[in-house]
């Protein structure tokens, strides 16, 4: 605790480098909210007796994004969208390509399990590490990502005997990628006080958690949640 205290009060929110750091993940968040804001339009089009539903949690993300805009403003920094289209360009690709199969098993995964689960791990590990602005808006946006995720885990609950293939298989194709993203951004995150150890930590405790939600036993959880962390 001490340790994190004498951290924190060691930031400067206003020197070069944190701000050079921050042009890139202040984007990334606002990409990322930009991209789940599509994605549930889209996953209403694929789960009409959700739409509703669906769309409420399209516009939490519109609002998301919004209050991260006002946090690269806040500290005078521009967000460097080139980078983090391509720092999603991956999970994005996979998942506009799975909508146009109506695959909505591998939907689900990529945007409410394993992007919401992201998006909690570094919003847990920022809070404590944020400026004072940036704090409430991510505190208010964290709370609203667990709705997300629950989403995601109570539709694929429901549908788990024949979602569970589909599934695995989209595991292993989308959480190398994840892994991949977090040791681009690991640097950056560094420089923000956040460790990368403490982002893939939290991530394993919400994916596995989520997992273990939907219905897998622990020896899957323990399969799924670390596929392609080593290599
Ligand atoms: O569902 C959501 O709102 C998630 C898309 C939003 C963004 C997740 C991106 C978080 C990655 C940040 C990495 C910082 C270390
Ligand atoms: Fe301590
Ligand atoms: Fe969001
Ligand atoms: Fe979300």
């Amino acid at each position: 605790m001490q340790q994190l205290v004498e951290e924190i009060e060691k930031i400067d929110f206003q020197s070069e480098e944190y701000k050079d750091a921050y042009s890139r993940i202040n984007a990334i968040v606002i990409e990322g909210e930009q991209e789940a804001h599509e994605n549930y339009i889209t996953l209403a089009e694929l789960l009409p007796e959700s739409k509703d539903e669906l769309i409420k949690l399209s516009k939490m993300e519109s609002r998301h994004k919004k209050g991260f805009e006002a946090c690269g403003r806040n500290l005078q920094v521009t967000p460097d969208m080139q980078f983090a289209k391509e720092f999603f360009s991956g999970l994005h690709q996979n998942f506009q390509t799975a909508a146009k199969e109506k695959k909505v098993v591998t939907c689900l995964l990529i945007q409410s399990l394993i992007i919401e689960c992201f998006a909690i791990a570094a919003y847990n590990i920022y809070i404590p590490v944020a400026d004072e602005f940036a704090r409430k808006i991510t505190e208010g946006v964290v709370k609203e990502e667990y709705s997300h995720l629950n989403f995601g885990e109570v539709w694929l609950q429901k549908h788990f005997a024949e979602s569970q293939a589909e599934l695995d298989q989209a595991n292993r194709q989308n959480l190398p990628i994840v892994w991949q993203m977090l040791n681009q951004v690991a640097d950056d995150a560094r420089v923000l006080a956040m460790e990368k150890e403490a982002l893939v930590e939290d991530f394993m405790i919400q994916y596995g958690e989520a997992l273990s939600k939907i219905g897998f036993t622990t020896r899957e959880i323990m399969r799924l949640s670390a596929y392609g962390l080593a290599t």
